[in-house]
């Protein structure tokens, strides 16, 4: 037979064992739509409110912002390095490292990739070694019986392992075997519930590793996890399409389109996730900076792991801002929202009036106005985290979670989520 003919056949019986996951084109109005949310936020250059993931996002996707984009790198190198290798005696430095965990780095050290930047010289040295001996610090909080957690989580675990791989770093086996482990035993599941966002993010990792094999003998553990992993996933894939709930649906097909498997409806189900993606995106659901960076890659048919070699050279659609919506205001409505807090004593409930629209956090800011109400925030990269009610504080690995009565948990954080009328909201201190 002609080798060519041969060639064919071959990767003909290949393709039908394995199938790919390929997310279908969404409307380029959609699309574009989904970076004009960003725009405003590029504006926000104080060091609190940068976010290397909406650069990572942006540039993994077929939009560009021209020079806002060049000059929102430019403020994150001056911020992430001043803050990162300034001198250790100020005490700048140290209200810096309480602003940028590892997790930020590692993020940081992503959008240089996305800028087809290798950390070099002595400064990103000292980047990579931070990020280093952040993962020694959780490798060993999580300790030699693996019966500890990570400060941190497993997620920023793994994205800190992302971050040093696509940089071709080497990570330590021990770090990685801390990662195996969790993943092979489910050492992330919180409450009970599969993390898929967690999930995702610790199969990138270890897709990259695998890519790169800096320890051939670590090899066959790391395929059987990424195995594992896509079955998990797609395991929690719920009868409208989302892996895990709409807002892990992102990461989760990032993960899913970079590694064919065969033997399962992989096909199938990216073409399902991408249909609920489409109606959440008409439905507005994707308002978040953050969500919309994990979100556009996939659109653009890019996941992390292209920063292994990014194609700095490919055309993107030069994004222009949103015009504003100029239709006659209509007579703002008062809606009631019940607040109600069990976890203090005595507990409280009181039902407050807003604006219909109103957020959450206006909510908690009408309440706290009115007084017998407090609460205070942190800000993320999501958004504000509330992390005191009523004077009290988390503890470790607490946290305040936020539900709908009588016991649905918000998908949403303070700022984004839009309570109905008559609704009541429930604030409950939990472990996770
Ligand atoms: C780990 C995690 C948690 C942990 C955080 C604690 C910890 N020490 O890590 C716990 C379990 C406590 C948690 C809680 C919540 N989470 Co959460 N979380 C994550 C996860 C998996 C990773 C976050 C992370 O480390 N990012 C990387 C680091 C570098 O960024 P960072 O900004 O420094 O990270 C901090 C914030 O993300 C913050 N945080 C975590 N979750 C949330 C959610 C919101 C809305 C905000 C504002 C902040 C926030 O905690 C991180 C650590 O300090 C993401 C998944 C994702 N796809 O991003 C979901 C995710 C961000 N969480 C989500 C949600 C909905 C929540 C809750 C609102 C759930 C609830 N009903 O109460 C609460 C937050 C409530 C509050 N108090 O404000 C959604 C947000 C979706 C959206 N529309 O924006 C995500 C995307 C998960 C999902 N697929 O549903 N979360």
């Amino acid at each position: 037979m002609e080798p060519l003919k041969a060639l064919l056949l071959l990767s003909g019986v290949l393709g039908a064992l394995a199938e790919l996951c390929v997310v279908p084109p969404i409307h380029s109005q959609l699309v574009e739509k989904l970076g004009q949310h960003l725009l405003p936020w590029m504006d926000r250059i104080s060091s609190e409110q940068l976010n290397p993931s909406i650069y990572v996002g942006l540039r993994l996707s077929s939009l560009q912002a021209g020079t806002k984009e060049d000059l929102y790198l430019h403020s994150l190198k001056l911020n992430y390095q001043q803050c990162l290798l300034g001198s250790a005696s100020s005490n700048d430095n140290s209200d810096c490292q309480t602003k940028f965990s590892a997790g930020h780095l590692a993020l940081y050290l992503l959008a240089l990739r996305a800028n087809c930047e290798f950390v070099q010289s002595r400064k990103g040295d000292r980047l990579v070694s931070q990020l280093k001996w952040f993962l020694e610090d959780e490798k060993k909080a999580i300790g030699h019986n693996h019966e500890g957690h990570p400060h941190s989580s497993y997620y920023q675990y793994s994205l800190s392992i992302l971050a040093l791989c696509v940089h071709q770093k080497r990570v330590h086996d021990s770090v990685v075997g801390k990662l195996l482990y969790a993943i092979e035993h489910d050492h992330h599941v919180r409450q009970g519930h599969l993390s898929v966002d967690t999930e995702a993010m610790a199969g990138l990792a270890f897709t990259c590793l695998e890519r790169f094999v800096f320890n051939p003998d670590l090899r066959p553990r790391i395929t059987m996890a990424i195995d594992k992993v896509r079955e998990k996933i797609l395991k929690a894939q719920t009868p409208e399409g989302n892996f895990g709930n709409i807002y892990s649906t992102p990461l989760a097909l990032q993960f899913l389109m970079t590694s064919p498997a065969s033997g399962v409806e992989l096909g199938t189900a990216c073409i399902k996730a991408r249909a609920s993606l489409q109606a959440s995106i008409q439905d507005g659901a994707f308002q978040n900076p953050l969500m919309i960076s994990q979100l556009l890659p996939v659109l653009n048919h890019k996941t992390y792991l292209d920063l292994d070699f990014p194609d700095c050279q490919a055309p993107r659609v030069m994004l222009v801002p949103a015009v504003e919506d100029s239709s006659p205001a209509h007579i703002p409505e008062v809606i009631s929202v019940t607040l109600k807090v069990s976890s203090v004593l005595p507990p409280y409930k009181q039902t407050i009036s807003v604006l219909a629209g109103s957020s959450l956090e206006d909510v908690l800011k009408m309440a706290q106005n009115i007084g017998g109400f407090t609460y205070r925030t942190q800000p993320s990269l999501s958004g504000p985290y509330l992390t005191s009610v009523l004077r009290k504080e988390v503890g470790d690995r607490e946290f305040w979670q936020l539900l709908r009565d009588p016991d649905t948990p918000l998908l949403q954080g303070i700022a984004d989520y839009k309570p109905q009328n008559g609704e009541t909201i429930e604030l409950r201190l939990v472990s996770w």
